[in-house]
């Protein structure tokens, strides 16, 4: 009989002991997968775990959990944009722009961009109250952690014909979270850049203006990088958390 079940794969990848330990974060992954899918999807988050710019990882944690189906919900992913910028700090000008036209406060834009600037090793997402600009979670360096998004596999192939020139497993990554995190209506905005040395190009996601590419946020070799959700106020952090780490969702 064939088996139509669904699974999250979460992976986190640490240096020097687990991240409860104090250990270095040097990669995550978050899958959805059929049971068919399975093997493949792990040997794939394995070789991410294992070869990794930011280092060699000594601790490898993966977990697998079936997700009811009942509770899927499918979204179309953000529309693309991009912006040419120069440096880094015309590409944190651009950022501040965009965020600004959100109506996110000034306070808030200028701790998120402070943040993830000095930011260096951090697991998941800081969430930021979009007028306040005060941090509403309580995880420490650990962050929020996005989980069970990924793309129908049809549906992937039929975007990536239409933008071949984005194809590649971070960028599919990249706009699957940000897809499932502008997918809620508290969400006003997200800032991102990746933690990898040597990626520099990263965005601002929001339901409103879609994926919007900014294609220097940071120096080549830094380890600065991390996620900012910008919320709206008043809130409920606990349902928002709990849709941000347990809602099954589809992107195509
Ligand atoms: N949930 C919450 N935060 C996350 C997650 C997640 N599932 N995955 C990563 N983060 C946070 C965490 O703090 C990481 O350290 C940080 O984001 C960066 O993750 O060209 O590659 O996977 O369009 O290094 C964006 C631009 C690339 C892509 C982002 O991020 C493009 C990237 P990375
Ligand atoms: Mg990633
Ligand atoms: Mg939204
Ligand atoms: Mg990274």
């Amino acid at each position: 009989m064939e088996n139509h079940s669904l699974y999250s794969l979460r992976m986190r990848a640490a240096q020097g002991g687990a991240h409860e330990c104090g250990g270095l974060h040097i990669s995550g992954g978050e899958r959805l997968s059929t049971a068919e899918d399975v093997e493949i999807l792990v040997s794939q988050l394995l070789r991410k775990a294992m070869s990794h710019s930011r280092g060699t990882a000594d601790f490898i944690s993966i977990v697998m959990e079936k997700v009811d189906q009942q509770e899927v919900e499918c979204l179309s992913p953000l529309p693309i944009l991009t912006y040419d910028v120069h440096t880094p700090e015309e590409g944190r000008q651009q950022a501040a722009m965009l965020l600004k036209q959100l109506f996110i406060s000034d306070t808030a834009i200028q701790n998120g961009l402070d943040m993830l600037a000095s930011s260096h090793n951090w697991r998941g997402a800081v969430l930021l109250d979009s007028q306040s600009g005060k941090r509403i979670d309580n995880r420490g360096d650990r962050g929020i952690r996005v989980s069970r998004m990924d793309w129908e596999k049809s549906k992937y192939h039929l975007w990536q014909n239409q933008y071949p020139s984005l194809t590649s497993s971070r960028i599919a990554e990249a706009i699957a979270l940000a897809t499932k995190v502008a997918g809620s209506p508290y969400t006003v905005a997200e800032l991102c850049w990746s933690d990898d040395p040597e990626y520099v190009t990263g965005y601002v996601g929001s339901s409103e203006m879609g994926y919007c590419r900014i294609s220097h946020l940071k120096r080549k070799g830094e380890l600065s990088g991390g996620r900012i959700f910008f919320v709206k106020e008043g809130t409920d952090i606990e349902s928002y958390i709990e849709y941000l780490e347990r809602k099954p969702v589809w992107i195509g």
